[in-house]
C-alpha cells in the first residue's frame, strides 16, 4: 500500500514551463543547490517533517538542468524526508555521475552506509539550524557526525538565519572541515548592505579560508520580489548588492543554485528561467561568472575531474 499525502496548506507548486534563459550559462555550469521531493509514493516524507510538499522527481529535476543549460547539479537533501536519504541518493544514481549529494547523517550511521554514500556521489552533509524546519538537534550529535565525515573529505553545509550567526559562529568555526553557507546567511535585505549583519557575515567568511557561500535564493530574500512578466530586469533587485559584493569579495568562494522545487514559498514562485538571467547582475564578468558557476562547484564537487 502506498502512502498519498496532503501538501501543506498554501504550499505552491514549482513553475511548470519555466521560460528559456537570456543568459547562457558557461559549458559545465552546475546548479549547486537544489532538492528533490519523493516522488511520495516511491520515497515516503519523514513523518517528523515540519512541510508536506508537492512531489519533484528526479526526471524533472534533470529536464529543468537540460532546459536551463546546466551540466549538473547538487542535490541537497531536503527536510521534509529527514535522514532517510533514499530519494536523493536515487536520483545521484539515476544522473550517470551528473549529480552529487549532500546528505542529513545521524550519528548512528554504519561505516557502510556512510561508504554506500560518498560511492554515489554524497560530498556533504547539511547541518540546519532553521528552527521553522527542524527540531534542535543536540551538538554531541553533530560533533560525533563531523567525526565520522571527515575522513571521507566531505564538507558541512550550513543553514541558519542571519540574526542567529553571533550565537554559533563559535561553534561553526571549530567544525574541522570545510564549511558551505546556504542563502549567504539569509540576510535582511531590508537592512543596509554594509550595515552591521551583513558585515557580520562577511567577518564570518574572512575567518577561514575554506567557508564557502551559496549566494542563492533571490526569490526568498527579497522583499521587492520577482521581475516584472516581460523578464524586465530589476528582478529581486534588494538582494543584488549582497550577492554582487559576496561574489566580488569571495570570486573562488561562491556557488550558485537555482533552490527548484524551492519549498515554502508562499507568496511567489519563481521562473527558474528568470532566475538564471539574475546571474550576470551578481556575476557581471565572464571570468566571475565561469568561477560562480563551474570552477568553484567543481573544485569542491567533482575535484577529480578533467
Ligand atoms: C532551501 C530552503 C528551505 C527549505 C529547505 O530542506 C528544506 O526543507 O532547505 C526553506 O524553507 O527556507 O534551501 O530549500
Amino acid at each position: 500500500m502506498t502512502t498519498t499525502y496532503e501538501k501543506t496548506p498554501g504550499w505552491l507548486d514549482w513553475y511548470a514551463g519555466p521560460s528559456r534563459p537570456r543568459f547562457q550559462v558557461p559549458e559545465g555550469a552546475v546548479d549547486a543547490h537544489c532538492h528533490v521531493f519523493g516522488p511520495g509514493a516511491e520515497f515516503p516524507f519523514a513523518p517528523e517533517r515540519k512541510y508536506t510538499p508537492c512531489d519533484a522527481s528526479k526526471y524533472q529535476l534533470f529536464e529543468l538542468r537540460d532546459h536551463l543549460g546546466f551540466a549538473r547539479n547538487v542535490v541537497v537533501q531536503a527536510t521534509c524526508h529527514g535522514a532517510d536519504n533514499s530519494a536523493m541518493v536515487d536520483a545521484l544514481r539515476a544522473s550517470g555521475g551528473r549529480a552529487r549529494g549532500v546528505a542529513t547523517v545521524r550519528p548512528g550511521i554504519s561505516d557502510a552506509e556512510l561508504r554506500e554514500l560518498h560511492e554515489v556521489g554524497v560530498r556533504g552533509v547539511r547541518f540546519n539550524f532553521v528552527t521553522r524546519l527542524v527540531d534542535e538537534v543536540p551538538r554531541q550529535h553533530l560533533w560525533e557526525v563531523v567525526e565520522r565525515i571527515a575522513s571521507y573529505g566531505w564538507h558541512v553545509v550550513l543553514y541558519f538565519e542571519a540574526a542567529d550567526l553571533a550565537g554559533l559562529r563559535d561553534f561553526f568555526l571549530s567544525i574541522p572541515v570545510p564549511l558551505v553557507i546556504d542563502h549567504m546567511g539569509r540576510p535582511d535585505v531590508a537592512k543596509d548592505p554594509h550595515g552591521p549583519e551583513f558585515e557580520a557575515f562577511l567577518d564570518f567568511m574572512q575567518a577561514r579560508p575554506d567557508i564557502w557561500c551559496k549566494v542563492t535564493c533571490p526569490e526568498r530574500l527579497s522583499v521587492s520580489g520577482p521581475p516584472a512578466l516581460d523578464g524586465e530586469q530589476k528582478a529581486y533587485r534588494d538582494v543584488v548588492c549582497f550577492a554582487q559584493r559576496m561574489v566580488e569579495e569571495f570570486p573562488d568562494r561562491v556557488l550558485w543554485g537555482t533552490d527548484w522545487p524551492h519549498p515554502n514559498l508562499t507568496d511567489h514562485m519563481p521562473d527558474d528561467g528568470l532566475l538564471v538571467d539574475f546571474i550576470p547582475h551578481i556575476a557581471p564578468t565572464l571570468e566571475l561568472q565561469r568561477k560562480l558557476l563551474v570552477d568553484n562547484p567543481m573544485h569542491l564537487y567533482w575535484p577529480d575531474a578533467d
